[in-house]
């Protein structure tokens, strides 16, 4: 007959039994993980956890350093994420670059991904493309937005 013998199924029982340990230690060692890195250096929003290495750089630049890093540039996605960037932008006092731009076609703001915005926090009057030369997005240390120059230096941010 083509059914698992007795000791297959107790192999696979005691594997899985394994599996499950090892998951319930994973899971409380990464909640640890994450506690430890957003009080030494992050904040986090919900499943974001958004990290600076202090530095003032380019958008291309910033962008480059966030996907070396395996992460990506700060992309705020609803109020609690922007406020989560916030908080790093008062504590470095140092307005940031995110991950937003209208490049391809101009006052349609994207994500990284090519995907229309969901989310804006502009100034009143802004997004004004102010001398015809502002594709990026720098979020003041109020959260509130403006875009700007693309080659305008400002605080590397990057979301994990
Ligand atoms: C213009 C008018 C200002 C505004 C500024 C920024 C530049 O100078 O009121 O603050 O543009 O939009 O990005
Ligand atoms: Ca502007």
């Amino acid at each position: 007959d083509k059914g698992y013998s007795d000791s297959v199924i107790e192999t696979l029982r005691a594997k899985v039994n394994n599996m499950e340990a090892e998951l319930r230690h994973l899971k409380l060692n990464m909640a640890m993980q994450k506690k430890a890195l957003v009080f030494s250096k992050g904040t986090s929003a919900a499943e974001k956890l958004y990290v600076t290495n202090g530095e003032e750089a380019t958008y291309e630049d910033a962008k480059a350093t966030c996907t070396k890093a395996e992460g990506q540039l700060a992309s705020p996605m609803n109020d609690a994420e922007n406020k989560a960037i916030s908080i790093l932008s008062l504590q470095y006092n140092k307005p940031v670059v995110l991950g937003i731009d209208d490049k391809q076609n101009e006052g349609t703001f994207k994500y990284l991904n090519n995907e229309k915005i969901v989310f804006s926090n502009w100034k009143p009057g802004e997004p004004n493309n102010d001398n015809g030369v502002e594709d990026c997005v720098e979020l003041r240390t109020n959260g509130i937005w403006n875009d700007m120059n693309c080659n305008s230096k400002r605080l590397t941010v990057c979301e994990f």
